[in-house]
């Protein structure tokens, strides 16, 4: 029997002042976790109890898809980040530091250079192919701004799979077997979330989709089809255009004088046009390219689609400096008249072909250009879909209207080929005894960030509501009043007897005021609270619902089966 005065379950009655979210606070409040050192955590016996379970799902459904348990160093040598090519790729974000004999090595962000070392030396042929092997691990990554307490740490727990396949297609069985694993675990656990399409970013590979636990506070925003079965991370959601790609010869353009008119709510405000009737440019540096990046006036640039549609490392706006050397234009005023004379290269969001004309920058201080038409005017050298969807735009899949949501990222699978496979050397000989490299996949589950995402969607103001998969404890036995023998010995029985039961039970034994006992179960936040009282007829108790409130009174003869039957819906 676990009696809450021997647990350490420091609890507070006020808030943290740097704790801005709900899961934040309350991860301090409940004496879930208290904070080492910034974006570094100590998990309390509660929120321990929390990431077990979680891990238990992730075990179970890892090992029902055949996946095998491993565990990795946690520090490992720079040669084999030096293979990849990461260990010089990777800023301050890769915590290193040198052994004894002032050799360099990393804490690990992340294992495929660590698990194509293992593979490499241990499977060389077909037949010990496909595997999948995973661990859960610390992960250290040196986040520039730790905040929103697990949500985003410098150590935190992860699972991490990788799958090694010989041909294509068994990455993509692998890949589709993680994936169902996937909506199992989030499911089983109790979460809100999306599977949602995302960009692949630096670790390369194709095909990489992000589960997205849904919540106001979360960084990512998610673009998704009301009909439903559409959903993109925003850098990644692709936008079709099907309006117009030529127009017949317009009015001549004329040079309007536009004295420190800079911005396009300006232009719209002083001219009295729409965004739509405005083509913004921007100078961007496409890694050390200057590019001129052309959109409509209300849309927004997405740099991830125009780093990839140069496969470029990074992508930055370009200085003032650097448009006033290439384009000799002050900023505010620049347009694409002129830029092929100069060798600049002009791409275009598709939608700035859906109008005849518009009106740009005349790369003069204090004038822009009226009438201005692709083609006669200026030249564009490539369309493309480079701006962030929006709310009410078409969904790419089914026209259905696009909708936004928030969300964080607590999954994230990966298609990465032979990326790490072949400069770290995993290869294996198929049935021809020919040579190849293996094909990996990669997938990951923040568990520690998890267990935060299901408190930020499940908590009122009196604290966490947790899901009973993942609850610390099923039931809260509390008699109200400690200091009487009968109270006392008949919540030890009900403890003893759900126990008996397989239900797990934190019996609170402390000679607190009864308020005091019931705020603390409110912020702990059990499934179910069991009040024994002498205001109750012998033999019975409360059985109460932290969800809903709802507070049944219950036989003891009853109590196992009526607490069963209720945590089967919590
Ligand atoms: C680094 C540092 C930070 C990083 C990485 C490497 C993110 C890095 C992406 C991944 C990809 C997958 C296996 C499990 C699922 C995710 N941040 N990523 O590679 F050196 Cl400092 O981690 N890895």
């Amino acid at each position: 029997m676990l009696r809450q005065s021997q647990l350490l379950i420091p609890t507070l009655r006020e808030v943290p002042s740097d704790a801005e979210i709900a899961s934040h606070k309350l991860l301090l409040r409940a004496g879930l976790a208290r904070q080492l050192a910034s974006g570094v955590y100590t998990f309390m016996p509660l929120a321990l109890r929390v990431l077990q379970k979680i891990q238990a799902i992730v075990r179970d459904e890892m090992n029902k898809a055949s996946a095998q348990e491993i565990l990795m160093p946690t520090i490992q040598p720079a040669e084999i980040w030096e293979k990849s090519g990461r260990w010089d790729h990777y800023g301050p974000e890769l915590m290193r530091l040198n052994d004894r004999h002032d050799r360099r090595f990393a804490l690990g962000p992340t294992h495929e250079e660590v698990v194509a070392t293992l593979v490499a030396n241990e499977i060389n042929s077909y037949k010990k192919l496909p595997i999948n092997l995973y661990q859960i691990q610390s992960k250290f990554r040196d986040e520039v701004r730790p905040r929103f307490g697990l949500i985003r740490c410098r150590e935190f727990i992860m699972k991490d799979a990788y799958s090694f396949d010989t041909t294509q297609e068994g990455l993509d069985k692998s890949f589709n077997n993680m994936f169902n694993a996937y909506h199992r675990i989030f499911t089983r656990v109790g979460l809100k979330y999306r599977a949602v399409e995302a960009d692949a970013g630096s670790i390369g590979g194709t095909g990489t989709y992000e589960f997205m636990a849904l919540c106001e506070i979360g960084e990512d925003t998610i673009a998704y089809s009301t009909d439903g079965d559409y959903a993109a991370n925003l850098e990644k959601a692709e936008v079709v255009y099907d309006g117009p790609t030529a127009h017949d010869v317009a009015a001549t353009m004329e040079k309007i004088h536009t004295p420190n008119i800079r911005t396009i709510e300006q232009l719209k405000e002083s001219l009295g046009v729409e965004g739509k009737d405005i083509v913004k440019s921007l100078g961007y540096m496409v890694d050390d390219k200057f590019v001129l990046v052309l959109l409509l006036g209300d849309h927004e640039l997405n740099e991830v689609k125009l780093k990839n549609m140069y496969d470029a490392i990074d992508v930055r706006m370009a200085t003032e400096a650097e448009i006033s050397e290439k384009l000799g234009a002050p900023v505010g005023f620049v347009g694409p008249v002129g830029a092929q004379d100069k060798k600049i290269e002009v791409v275009a969001d598709n939608y700035v072909q859906e109008f005849a004309t518009a009106i740009i920058g005349a790369n003069e201080m204090d004038y822009h250009f009226k009438n201005a038409q692709i083609g006669r005017d200026y030249q564009v050298d490539r369309f493309a879909d480079l701006r962030n969807i929006m709310e009410g735009d078409k969904c790419p899949r089914t026209q259905a209207p696009i909708e936004f949501a928030r969300g964080v990222e607590v999954g994230h699978v990966f298609k990465l080929g032979t990326k790490y496979a072949e400069p770290l050397g995993a290869k294996f000989l198929d049935e021809n005894g020919r040579e190849q490299t293996v094909i990996m996949g990669c997938y990951g589950i923040g568990v520690s960030r998890t267990l935060a995402a299901v408190i930020e969607q499940n908590n009122d103001d009196f604290g966490i509501i947790w899901p009973a998969s993942v609850a610390p404890f099923h039931v809260h036995v509390i008699p109200i009043n400690a200091k009487v023998d009968a109270q006392r010995e008949a919540a030890e029985q009900i403890t003893a007897t759900l126990e008996d039961a397989g239900i797990e039970v934190l019996y609170d034994d402390r000679a607190e005021r009864a308020g005091v006992k019931f705020k603390d179960a409110d912020l702990i936040g059990l499934p179910l609270r069991i009040t024994v009282s002498d205001k109750l007829e012998p033999g019975t108790v409360e059985v109460r619902v932290r969800r809903t409130g709802e507070a049944t009174v219950v036989a003891v003869s009853d109590l196992v089966a009526h607490v069963k039957e209720q945590l089967n819906n919590l």
